[in-house]
């Protein structure tokens, strides 16, 4: 089939199936003991969910649908001329775990086009928002008000069949990403004062789009930039911060839009998404205190300042992963390729030289090496767009790609309510009291 929802729904009857197999045959197994320091400790390493679409190795990093990132590069139809991954391929490949043609892929660009439009009523709230909102917040508003059209709401009322949950599921989620270039687009020139938005072509791809409302549009290297940055971003597994909310409040049968709007919330944290604002405002304020052309002794001081003064390093560490991020090498290759001389480039790398042993040395942080936040805002920032306050609004953009396909995979297999138990303190003291 052409069309991603014929394929899926060819697809979704054996995956009942198979799901049904692996719980009969190991349902009743166990993963071993919990730990009460994984309570306290935020879950890390708790086996608690399934998610097929990616999954993350320690050591080597993130494999969507069992591709790492160079195999996506190489595998995933292209633009034509152009040399990075449409996103388009990524979804279809998160979505179903097959490589789509050329033909698949142009036929998501053109129905992700026809369904851009979002309502009036969500234009006038972004343009009643103060510029001094965050953009993640407007964003997150934006989202949460195209709950107004949802199918999957309208369908719930109208008593639909928990067979049929997926459908709807499905259109919402088409429309969610399809929409989510008007809303950055608008939000970035309502922000950032950068004039009217252009209209949607129907003939691009969902990238190029994206640029174009941006006013990116004339700028190919930016487009290419955009289609690897989406694609990198999409999805990191169940378990972080955006991906497990979007899932936990999808479990309550909440929309797609209510869903993902929550999962928006998260990623604007410092901790999480917010830290690609983080890290451009740290190599600025950097930049400013020890001048451009610093040398390695000035940046490791500066470094040390910041740890000294009980703030993270951002862009380091990470809660899963235990050795560099494959998406920030792939954002580096990206930045050899086009962008070899610029000066924040150079810094970007002068820290990656540096921060691991300091952090080593400091003797907290159990992954020194950097994250996909690291690099992001240098990339986006030669282009000529540097206001970093934006830059979380493009993971958003990014981001909804896996969570949708997450939640159309679990309302199609019933996936039910989660509810995980907790615990007192006082209940944990008294059941080891003697043990
Ligand atoms: N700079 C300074 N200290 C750090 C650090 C960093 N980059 N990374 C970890 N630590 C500290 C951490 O704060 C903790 O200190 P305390 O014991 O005093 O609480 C200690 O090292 C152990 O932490 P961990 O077990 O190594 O990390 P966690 O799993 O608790 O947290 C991160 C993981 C990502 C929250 C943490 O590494 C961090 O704060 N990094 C900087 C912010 C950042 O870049 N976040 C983006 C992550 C990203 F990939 C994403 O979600 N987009």
């Amino acid at each position: 089939p052409v069309t991603l929802k014929e394929r899926l729904a060819e697809l979704i009857p054996k995956e009942i199936e198979n799901v049904k197999a692996a719980r009969l045959e190991h349902g009743k197994k166990s993963f071993g003991p919990v730990l009460v320091d994984q309570l306290y400790g935020g879950m890390r390493g708790l086996p608690a969910l399934i998610w097929d679409g990616s999954v993350l190795d320690a050591e080597e990093g993130i494999r969507f649908r069992g591709k790492t990132i160079p195999e996506c590069q190489e595998l995933l139809p292209k633009a034509p001329g152009g040399s990075e991954p449409l996103p388009e391929g990524l979804f279809w490949l998160l979505v179903t775990g097959e490589i789509p043609t050329a033909e698949q892929v142009a036929e998501l660009s053109r129905d992700w086009a026809a369904r851009s439009e979002i309502p009036q009523f969500v234009e006038e709230i972004l343009d009643r928002c103060p510029p001094t909102l965050h953009p993640m917040s407007q964003f997150s508003l934006a989202v949460t008000a195209l709950n107004h059209n949802s199918a999957f709401a309208k369908a719930y009322q109208s008593g639909i069949s928990k067979k049929e949950y997926w459908g709807p599921t499905f259109e919402d989620s088409m429309d969610l990403i399809a929409k989510l270039p008007n809303i950055a687009g608008r939000i970035y020139r309502n922000v950032f004062g950068q004039g009217k938005l252009p209209a949607i072509d129907a003939n691009k791809d969902y990238s190029h789009n994206l640029a174009a409302l941006l006013g990116f549009g004339d700028n190919e290297a930016f487009v290419e930039l955009l289609r690897l940055y989406i694609t990198i971003h999409s999805d990191h597994e169940g378990g972080n911060v955006s991906a497990h909310t979007g899932k936990l409040v999808g479990s309550a049968l909440s929309d797609p839009f209510l869903a993902y709007a929550a999962a928006l919330n998260g990623l604007a944290g410092p901790l999480h998404g917010l830290a690609n604002q983080e890290v451009l405002i740290w190599l600025r304020k950097m930049q400013d205190k020890i001048g451009e052309d610093a040398s390695d002794e000035a940046v490791k001081e500066y470094i040390w300042s910041t740890l000294k003064g009980g703030q993270v390093v951002p862009g380091y560490g990470h809660a899963v992963l235990r050795k560099t991020d494959p998406r920030y090498t792939a954002q580096r290759e990206f930045a050899l390729k086009h962008l070899p001389n610029d000066k924040l480039f150079k810094l970007v790398g002068q820290i990656y030289n540096l921060v691991p042993d300091i952090l080593l040395e400091a003797g907290k942080a159990k992954n020194p090496w950097p994250n996909v936040d690291a690099h992001s805002g240098v990339l986006l920032t030669h282009y000529g767009m540097d206001q970093m306050q934006f830059y979380t609004v493009l993971f958003g953009v990014s981001r909804a790609f896996g969570v949708a396909a997450q939640l159309i995979w679990d309302r199609a297999l019933g996936a039910p309510l989660e509810r995980p138990k907790s615990y007192s303190t006082a209940a944990i003291k008294k059941m080891f009291a003697d043990k």
